[in-house]
């Protein structure tokens, strides 16, 4: 820790980045804000020069139709072949690409020659699917190679795919497939979770059932994984590895326009309905990967980078597949959860491996604080130079274990903000230049403005907690949320016209660091994953026994937030017994939504405090599941209601 180099009114925690690590960072010259903030498209031009552009493009933005924007428009790339063909052409095809450690211990190695063949010989066979340009392709798959070798191979054919989580439910993987026309589905038998199989096939089919089974999709494409037992439908499924046999691994990709699509990313929203995020190719591959070689300090030829998240969240296509490939970097991709067979696992993998850069969420962290730091210590991890962290603010404490803990107290921490809509990294420190305080995202990146304005759209003062915008587009920004330009713009522009509302309180401090504050709307944040409470809602309502219910997010030590519902039974049922309801309910949420959106509790209560209007209070609800005295009830329509439910809560702690 240091203090002498610190700007005027700083907290006193700050770490500076050592001589050692500063002389040999990627970004050590602090002109590269100016400069970018100069100029922030003549910046985007070059740093979009780092990629191989088919057809040159000459003009950098099309802002003439906001909240539209169009960047790079008149060129053309291949985005597989940037992360892939060049660099075997650059002479790199021996570089390892992926370190692939299952879960149950088997491993495998794929060079860049390797995967770069594995994508061409994928994309031949998806050809003969008939695959083409602009067809969308739902992937419902474990964390294995061939997720990897599929978004690839869609991408080099100029479609775009809908990755699912492997966690998400039938109906969930459905509305997905549904909302986009998907016209193919790859998918696996199985995966490995937590020491057994965890079945993905018979989602997909359950998923293509309903509605009477009528979709758009027509085949379904299936990895042999974890060998589990599945149905086949003659006319339908396909074999993966049966199917590849017959294709070599020759295909010459060819340049689609920048604003091709590249993928749809379903993401919660303030409704019940999710938002399919829609990414398009040369803005996108420019961000990613611009800022995964200055965020994290990349060095191609020596660095082992390894980040865990699926590849199911925004976070798995920007930093494990795009941004890590476009830069040829190597990497290890883990199929499992952390404390299998031990919580020793990811350290384990980190020795082995030589791990030099790490990137994880704080929920993992802290559950790893929870275990102990005798764990990670019977590891060597002193392969590790740069850490990272995404997905909500890191709590100071966990901080300042992973510094000392997993990085020897030396490693430069990124705590790196972004949205799956912003598709790139936007605010983090740059490990060479920030001196680092615990718990900030600190910086814009550079070529990227933002700032924290109050509900009438002018700045607050330093110190002041407000709403975070980003004052201009940049090359990695949503396009639109598919299908649906209206909600595109009453999500996120309608409120400060054209500049963007990502829904994060914010709040700066007096050197203009960035402090998040986590959400303004009705979305919680449970393990790093965005939840949308009206989502649970109306998956609680749709059980039979349910009259109506309301959720919240509550503060939780190890998941950030946890999800806890507000349940009234109907009157006239006799499904549910008292003791029933709440097991039932969490299942029943698990089944219609995923494992992942199960709540931590359930109360079964006779009313929700509600305004005179009729709008549930759902803060009040929020402190009594937090635990504290309920605030001022007086606006609502019966005041008795919260002090029973808050007697029911406290009852239950
Ligand atoms: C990448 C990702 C986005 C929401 C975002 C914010 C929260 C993410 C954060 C962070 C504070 C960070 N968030 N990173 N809050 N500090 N470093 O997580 O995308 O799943 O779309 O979630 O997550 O609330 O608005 P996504």
């Amino acid at each position: 820790m240091e203090s002498h180099h610190l700007p005027e009114g700083a907290t006193p925690e700050t770490y500076a980045p050592s001589p050692e690590f500063r002389d040999q960072a990627n970004v050590a010259d602090s002109s590269v804000y100016w400069r970018a903030a100069q100029d922030p498209e003549g910046y985007w031009a070059e740093q979009a020069q780092n990629l191989q552009w088919t057809r040159p493009f000459t003009e950098v933005l099309d802002w003439t139709n906001p909240p539209f924007a169009k960047w790079f428009q008149d060129g053309e790339l291949n985005v597989a072949a940037n992360c892939l063909d060049r660099h075997v052409a650059a002479g790199n095809g021996d570089r390892v690409a992926l370190h692939f450690e299952g879960e149950p211990g088997d491993t495998r190695t794929l060079t860049y020659a390797e995967l770069t063949h594995e994508v061409k010989r994928a994309a031949n066979m998806l050809t003969s699917l008939g695959v083409e340009a602009g067809d969308r392709v739902a992937i419902y798959m474990p964390m294995i190679p061939e997720t990897v070798i599929a978004m690839l191979a869609v991408a080099r054919l100029g479609a775009a795919h809908s990755v699912v989580f492997g966690g998400f439910s039938a109906e969930s993987l459905r509305a997905r497939i549904d909302d986009a026309e998907a016209r193919l589905v790859i998918t696996a038998d199985g995966g490995w979770r937590k020491g057994r199989v965890s079945a993905l096939k018979p989602t997909v089919d359950d998923a293509l059932a309903l509605n009477g089974g009528g979709s758009t999709v027509t085949r379904v494409l299936v990895v042999e994984r974890a060998g589990n037992e599945v149905a086949f439908d003659e006319d339908r499924d396909l074999w993966w590895h049966r199917e590849i046999t017959a294709f070599d691994g020759e295909h010459e990709p060819q340049g689609f326009p920048a604003e091709n699509p590249l993928f749809i990313l379903y993401t919660s929203g303030t409704t019940g309905k999710p938002k399919g995020i829609l990414h398009t190719s040369g803005g996108y591959l420019t961000q990613v990967s611009t800022t995964h070689r200055d965020v994290f300090d990349l060095k191609p030829e020596t660095d082992v980078y390894w980040c865990t998240a699926d590849i199911g969240w925004i976070t798995g296509h920007s930093y494990v597949v795009y941004g890590p490939l476009a830069n040829g970097a190597t990497q290890v991709i883990y199929e499992g959860t952390p404390e299998t067979p031990d919580w020793g696992r990811w350290w384990s993998i980190i020795q082995k491996y030589g791990v030099t850069i790490f990137y994880t969420a704080p929920t993992a962290i802290r559950a790893c604080m929870k275990v102990g730091r005798q764990v990670p210590e019977q590891y060597d991890l002193s392969s590790i130079r740069v850490l990272g962290s995404v997905g909500e603010p890191i709590n100071p404490e966990a901080w300042r274990w992973y510094r000392e803990v997993i990085g020897a107290g030396s490693a430069p921490i990124v705590d790196t903000w972004w949205q799956t809509e912003t598709g790139a990294i936007m605010i983090s420190p740059l490990p060479g230049l920030t001196h680092l305080k615990p718990g900030s995202a600190q910086v814009p990146q550079p070529g990227i403005s933002v700032a924290v304005v109050g509900e009438d759209g002018e700045p607050v003062d330093n110190g002041q907690g407000g709403l975070l915008v980003v004052q201009r587009p940049w090359p990695s920004m949503v396009r639109t949320i598919w299908g649906d330009d209206q909600r595109f713009i009453d999500t996120y522009w309608a409120k400060f016209g054209d500049r963007y509302f990502a829904g994060d309180g914010a709040r700066l401090d007096d050197d203009g660091d960035v402090w998040l504050l986590g959400r303004v709307d009705d979305v919680m944040n449970v393990s790093g994953h965005r939840l949308s409470t009206a989502e649970i809602e109306s998956a609680l309502v749709e059980h039979h026994a349910v009259a109506e219910s309301a959720v919240v997010g509550a503060d939780d030590e190890t998941t950030g937030q946890a999800v806890v519902a507000f349940v009234i039974l109907k009157t006239q049922q006799s499904i549910l017994s008292l003791e029933d309801a709440e097991p039932e309910l969490k299942k029943h949420v698990a089944a219609q939504i995923g494992a992942i959106a199960r709540p931590r509790q359930i109360f079964i209560v006779s009313e929700l405090p509600k305004t005179r209007s009729g709008k549930i209070m759902r803060r009040l609800l929020k402190d009594a599941a937090e635990g504290r005295d309920v605030g001022d009830t007086t606006t609502l329509a019966d005041t008795a209601v919260m002090q029973t439910i808050s007697d029911r809560v406290r009852s239950e702690r």
